[in-house]
């Protein structure tokens, strides 16, 4: 593949640094293709297009960017499968689960964001004799910043409502997965969206991504991305007092309460633990079942993970590929290890040594599906973030017990409740200290709805309005009559 470029005020460049990055095939180890190792002054070049386009771009109409939406949505639908197969070769996941979930989701956001952008009504408030009119202007130039698990399905969710709000944009994907965001900037590109509205820089965080934080010219930024790394966006930002939007990391909760009817929740259970082996902030990487159904739920949920085929993520058949990288996957082995030191029991899966995943590439980063049991709830492998195939059983004897338990991380970003009595689910739901609980259910997602966490999960709201009042600066005018 040839190597990729950057793309700045509608053309595709080399990085002024003129060095490199590979990008590798994590199922196999091998080399893609390279990606441009950017620096400041490439940043400082994509600020300046992005800022040059702001004027024309914010004077277009609402209608005519819903337009460009709709047309995206169409030319990105027009290459899902290539969406897919690029996002699987670029993370190792199975290019069925590409297909279902990362190619589509980026189509729906930019028709999603198109159509709800259209329901936005002037806001208008008569009080004291006067008439108060609420303007929505756009933020300015954006930087937007994603992380390796889902690249174009969360680059996507943050491009669509920042140029319908008449924002520009400087983005920067994860450097181990840039390339459906060049398959968007192609898009756009051969869409002719007015040159400097997008630009890519592709490249490390602490080059690329910290340069777009500070830039004094960036007026917001959205990222999404670990904790830790969060911290730091944060710590560069707020002295600036730019507006920010942090989607960091989760250990979510899953309850499964005694009259939860097993033998029909036992699917949802098993997706919503390793479903893009487990490298989805919003998936459960701890089940708290009630002892009563344990020894039922262990013999259920275990049969079934232990029969996921794990491999060639270009088999349609293949359940779980590879994790992102061979460090990741030592990070994940990491805590697999440490589960056992602090007393736990592997019931199925384990490290890649003792369990290796058979017709599976030798240099392909792969893990079976591991599933703990026996640790307390504040052992390190229960409160620390993980991000891999791996999750740990844990008893409650009545619901406060659980709600103790699914609230005693420092995160709060997601959860699920399974229950045979939904109202049942739905109140102990309100009771979980996080962004979005699910009953019944999981990733079932109303893109209108409120998304992110509490706690170390993150700050602020994407999705519906939140995402269209997130890339809007909102103002007041007051006319007496
Ligand atoms: O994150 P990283 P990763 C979380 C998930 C996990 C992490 C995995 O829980 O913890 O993201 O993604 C750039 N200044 N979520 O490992 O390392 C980096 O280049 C500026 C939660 O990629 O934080 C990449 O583009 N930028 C989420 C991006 O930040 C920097 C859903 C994220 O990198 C930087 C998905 C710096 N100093 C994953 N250092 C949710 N809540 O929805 C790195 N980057």
């Amino acid at each position: 593949m040839e190597p990729l470029l950057n793309y700045i005020n509608g053309a595709f460049v080399p990085p002024r640094t003129g060095e490199s990055l590979d990008d590798l095939n994590p199922a196999t180890g091998e080399t893609i293709t390279t990606v441009p190792k950017s620096g400041e002054l490439d940043v400082e070049h994509a600020v300046r297009a992005a800022n040059a386009a702001r004027t024309a771009w914010a004077a277009t109409t609402l209608e005519e960017r819903i337009g460009w939406l709709h047309r995206i949505a169409d030319a990105l639908e027009a290459r899902s499968e290539d969406i897919a197969r690029l996002e699987s070769l670029d993370t190792g996941k199975p290019v069925s689960l590409a297909r279902r979930v990362d190619a589509a989701r980026s189509v729906s956001n930019f028709r999603f964001f198109a159509e709800h952008a259209a329901t936005l009504e002037a806001k208008v408030f008569e009080s004291n004799g006067a008439t108060n009119h609420v303007h929505r202007k756009p933020v300015g130039c954006v930087g937007l910043i994603t992380p390796w698990n889902l690249p174009l399905y969360l680059l996507s969710w943050k491009v669509a409502p920042a140029l319908v709000m008449g924002n520009t944009i400087v983005a920067k994907p994860s450097e181990m997965t840039p390339l459906t965001a060049n398959l968007l900037a192609e898009v756009l590109h051969e869409l002719n969206l007015p040159r400097g509205v997008f630009n890519l820089v592709h490249g490390l965080g602490p080059d690329v991504g910290q340069a777009m934080v500070a830039h004094p010219s960036v007026h917001a930024i959205s990222f999404t991305g670990g904790t830790a790394t969060g911290a730091i966006v944060a710590k560069t930002a707020a002295p600036m007092f730019k507006k920010l939007s942090l989607e960091l990391g989760g250990k979510n909760a899953t309850v499964v309460l005694e009259d939860a009817p097993l033998d029909t929740v036992l699917d949802g259970l098993v997706r919503a633990s390793f479903t893009n082996a487990g490298q989805v902030c919003l998936c459960g990487s701890r089940i708290l079942v009630h002892e009563r159904i344990k020894d039922a739920f262990v013999h259920g949920f275990v049969e079934r993970v232990a029969s996921l085929k794990v491999g060639d993520p270009t088999d349609e058949t293949t359940d779980m590929g590879s994790v992102i990288s061979h460090a990741h996957r030592d990070k994940v082995e990491g805590y697999i290890r440490l589960a056992m030191e602090e007393g736990g029991t592997v019931l199925t899966g384990g490290t890649s040594d003792a369990t290796p995943v058979d017709d599976a590439h030798p240099d392909g980063a792969f893990l079976r599906p591991t599933v703990i049991d026996g640790l307390p709830i504040d052992a390190r492998c229960a409160t620390e973030e993980i991000f891999g195939p791996v999750v740990t059983l844990h008893t409650f004897q009545n619901e406060d017990e659980a709600v103790a338990m699914a609230n005693a991380t420092d995160y709060g970003l997601a959860g699920s409740v399974w229950t045979g009595d939904a109202e049942r689910g739905h109140r102990l739901a309100q009771r979980i200290d996080s962004g979005i609980v699910w009953v019944n259910t999981w990733l079932n997602r109303d893109l209108r709805t409120p998304f992110g966490g509490v706690k170390q999960s993150g700050v602020g709201r994407e999705g519906g309005d939140w995402s269209l009042n997130f890339f809007s600066e909102l103002s007041n005018v007051c006319v007496q009559h």
